[in-house]
This record gives C-alpha cells, sequence and structure tokens, in this order.
C-alpha cells in the first residue's frame, strides 16, 4: 500500500532532503508517492507574485488566496475519482503535533501539505479547501516557537509519519520501545567499551547492572532511569493533562 503524500511550498527545494536515508528508501521501495510543488505555477501575474500587504494593517505579508486555491485544487483533483487528501496546514498556530497525531495520520492513505510563510495564508483558503474542495483541514504546530516557514516542519512531520508505515522501518520492534510511545520518556543507552578512556587516566564505565546478566534488574533500572529522566526534563507528561489514561506513565505513579 503506497501512502500518498503533496506538499506545496514556495521553496520546493527545502524539501530535498526528502530523497535522503530511510524516506528517500522508502520512495524508491515504492513505500511513499510524494510530489513537490512549487506554489509559483500557479500565481499567474508577471511577477508571479504570492503575497500581499494584510487588511487591517500590521506587520508582514499574507500569503494570496488565489494561487493558493489553485494549488490546492490541482493537488486535490489529481487522485483516483472521488478520492481526496487530508489537508495538513503547518503553522506555529496549530494544534500540538504529537506522536498519537502522527499515527492518525499514518493511517491515511493520502496526505497534502500547505507551507505558509510570512504571517500566514489568507484565512478564506482554509474555507475554500474544506467547503469547496471538500477536504478536512488540519492545522498542526510543531511546539511553541516561530520557524519563517512550514518546509522545515513538513520535513519534521513526514519523517514522524513515514516511518510508523509498514516497511519502512526494517525492525519494527525499535517502534514500541520509544520516547512518547507510552508516556514516558527512553532509558539512557550505552555500547562497548564497557570501560571507555574519555581523556588520558579518566575512565567512564557503563552501569554495572546493564553487564549483570540480571533481566529483571535490567528491566527495573531501565524503569527507574525513565521515571527519573521524565520527571526531570518532562514533568508535564507525569501529571500534565497529556498523558493518556492507563498509560505506563500515571500507571507507574
Ligand atoms: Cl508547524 N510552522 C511554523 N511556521 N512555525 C512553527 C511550527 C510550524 N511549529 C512551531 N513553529
Amino acid at each position: 500500500p503506497t501512502m500518498r503524500l503533496d506538499v506545496v511550498s514556495i521553496f520546493p527545494d527545502y524539501l530535498a532532503p526528502l530523497d535522503l536515508s530511510l524516506i528517500g528508501k522508502a520512495r524508491r521501495d515504492g513505500l511513499l508517492d510524494l510530489r513537490v510543488h512549487d506554489l509559483r505555477d500557479f500565481a499567474h501575474d508577471r511577477h508571479k507574485s504570492v503575497d500581499d500587504t494584510p487588511y487591517g494593517g500590521g506587520a508582514g505579508m499574507v500569503m494570496k488566496p488565489q494561487p493558493w486555491a489553485e494549488a490546492l485544487a490541482a493537488v486535490a483533483g489529481s487522485g483516483a475519482e472521488g478520492a481526496r487528501p487530508r489537508l495538513v496546514v503547518p503553522g506555529p498556530g496549530g494544534a500540538p503535533f504529537t506522536q498519537a497525531m502522527a499515527r492518525e495520520l499514518a493511517a491515511e492513505p493520502w496526505l497534502a501539505f500547505a507551507c505558509g510563510r510570512y504571517e500566514g495564508i489568507d484565512e478564506r483558503v482554509y474555507e475554500y479547501a474544506a467547503q469547496d474542495l471538500g477536504l478536512e483541514v488540519s492545522v498542526v504546530s510543531l511546539g511553541d516557537y516561530v520557524l519563517n516557514g512550514g518546509e522545515v516542519a513538513v520535513l519534521a512531520i513526514v519523517e514522524a509519519v513515514a516511518r510508523l508505515l509498514p516497511g519502512v522501518i526494517g525492525n519494527a520492534e525499535s517502534l514500541v520501545e520509544e520516547s512518547h510511545e507510552d508516556g514516558l520518556l527512553e532509558y539512557p543507552v550505552f555500547t562497548k567499551p564497557a570501560s571507555w578512556e574519555s581523556a588520558p587516566g579518566v575512565t567512564r564505565d557503563v552501569p554495572t547492572v546493564l553487564l549483570s546478566g540480571d533481566h529483571g534488574a535490567i528491566a527495573r533500572w531501565r524503569h527507574q532511569q525513565r521515571l527519573e529522566r521524565t520527571a526531570a526534563r518532562r514533568p508535564d507528561l507525569l501529571h500534565g493533562s497529556q498523558a493518556a489514561p492507563g498509560s505506563s506513565a500515571s500507571g507507574a505513579l
């Protein structure tokens, strides 16, 4: 089953990393059908303008509705008869993008991404996409900071989604023992050598329990590390409203 992804941007070159590594391999293997589109191809004035000044005043520029409407209509109408993509619009004003949302998006057959720049896209484009094109529109944010545009967010979202698709990651077990899959951060990991000389006369040792062969003791140590690490770095996951009911985050307390 191939997942289709369309990305519309004024900087299509920003999406070049999607040719690389696991995502590039997934595309070559036919697991992902990823198409990048240049928004300027849908701007028809002499200067191919995609932005203008905001009504009501204020800083910066706003993306014009017409190029976006044409681009989204072209993408939405390019699939099988009756098929429609789910439209994902990255922006700092969106709902938080989480591992749960990555799982939800990974279950869709077709996603389209609209990368805004400047102060954002004319609000009527969202209405048009929903009402005239029949798209489910989801505005999503990576976190509480501001990026210049949606392109880097799309790189992150596509990577988070694509790695959940069957066949993209060789070892599917590595997907279950991960941060954010059960509400706790991951335990620290170590590899050889057991004693590492990081500077002359300075050795740093792997915790002895990990060399003990006592699988029960190792599991308890790792769980304790996860709790301590989550409390130190992400206390919101332990008592925030984000913890899923019945997750081991709440169950462990
Ligand atoms: Cl998804 N887009 C933009 N432009 N800025 C962001 C973001 C997304 N998430 C956090 N900041």
